[in-house]
């Protein structure tokens, strides 16, 4: 078994099967998020004070209805940081990682998201510096925060090519530097994962770190129904919503989404759902239960080299 140690060292565990009578090598790529986190926090410590959120207290961890899975919950604020969660889930065949920063209201700072998804050989991936405000028209907001990242995520885009298809709706939520990728699982494609993580959110904590207090009202305020609007559609449409029912049961979930993952959706407005994405409204006044109207669309990367939208 010489290939056993270095396999390990990497985090690959390897076992053996039987089949027809023949042993073979099945190599599973279990993949823990945990070191994205331990980096994040101590990245963030390096430029800020972290307080543990009034959030801690009542999440911290929760076992799976079938007892086979842990969710870890872990939620911070500062200075600058309304709230720094992160929603991390192992099970036997699954992990994810929901790592989410929201700047204080007096900031339009883009909101740091990483949503990793892995089960078995497969990854679904979106990390990106979310926009607050309008990217595709308008242009100041992207020069504002964006311009100088183009290279960054035109270097990844390139290592982590475009997913495909998606939520046509999820783009306006999208920067010019968003990775959107699904891979196979493999040692190498966690390491150049990895490194995305630290390289993004090293360049959001230089963003958080010079971005000057607003006091006007009204930019608050506008600020304050940009998150609001973020809140509301993840909260209502995210796709991890129902492997997470199915997890820890509907009422556990929905208290998860907008208590802790989406905090804020109770409280920083009072918008419905409907108000900002009349689209989703059925005759009967309820919210349709489909994750998109428009559909899937962008095949592919709908922004070019310069970080141009290309799409329509
Ligand atoms: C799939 N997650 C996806 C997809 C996207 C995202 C784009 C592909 C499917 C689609 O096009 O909708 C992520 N979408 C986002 C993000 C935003 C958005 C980050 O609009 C931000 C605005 N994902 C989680 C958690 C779980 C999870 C906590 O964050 C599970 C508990 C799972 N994501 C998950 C699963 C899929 C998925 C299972 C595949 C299912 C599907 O394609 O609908």
């Amino acid at each position: 078994q010489p290939a056993l140690q270095p396999l390990i060292k990497t985090g690959t565990s390897v076992s053996t099967c039987c089949w027809r009578n023949r042993r073979f090598f099945v190599q599973s790529f279990s993949v823990s998020y945990r070191k994205f986190v331990d980096f994040a926090l101590e990245e963030t410590r390096r430029h800020t004070h972290l307080v543990p959120s009034p959030l801690q207290e009542k999440f911290s961890s929760i076992n799976s209805k079938d007892g086979k899975g842990v969710l870890h919950m872990l939620s911070f604020q500062a200075a600058k940081i309304r709230l720094l969660r992160s929603l991390s889930i192992e099970t036997e065949t699954m992990q994810v990682l929901d790592f989410t920063v929201f700047p204080k209201l007096e900031y339009d700072v883009p909101i740091f998201c990483a949503n990793f998804f892995t089960s078995g050989r497969s990854n679904i991936i979106v990390l990106d510096l979310n926009p607050l405000h309008d990217i595709i028209n308008r242009q100041d907001y992207k020069e504002k925060y964006f311009s100088s990242l183009i290279p960054l995520g035109q270097k990844y885009a390139e290592l982590l090519p475009w997913g495909g298809k998606l939520t046509s709706e999820s783009i306006q939520f999208f920067s010019p530097i968003v990775l959107w990728t699904k891979f196979p699982s493999s040692p190498e494609n966690y390491d150049i994962l990895y490194s995305a993580f630290q390289d993004y959110y090293k360049a959001w904590l230089e963003l958080i770190g010079k971005a000057v207090e607003e006091t006007n009202a009204s930019q608050i305020s506008f600020n304050r129904e940009a998150q609001h609007r973020y809140l509301t559609w993840r909260a209502e449409k995210d796709p991890g919503q129902g492997l997470l029912k199915k997890l820890v049961g509907d009422t556990l979930a929905k208290e998860l989404l907008r208590n802790f993952l989406f905090n804020g959706v109770d409280e920083l407005g009072s918008k419905m759902f409907l108000d900002y994405f009349p689209e989703f409204g059925c005759e009967d006044g309820t919210v349709n239960k489909l994750h998109s109207i428009v559909g899937k669309s962008y095949e592919n990367r709908p922004w070019d080299a310069r970080g141009e939208f290309i799409g329509s």
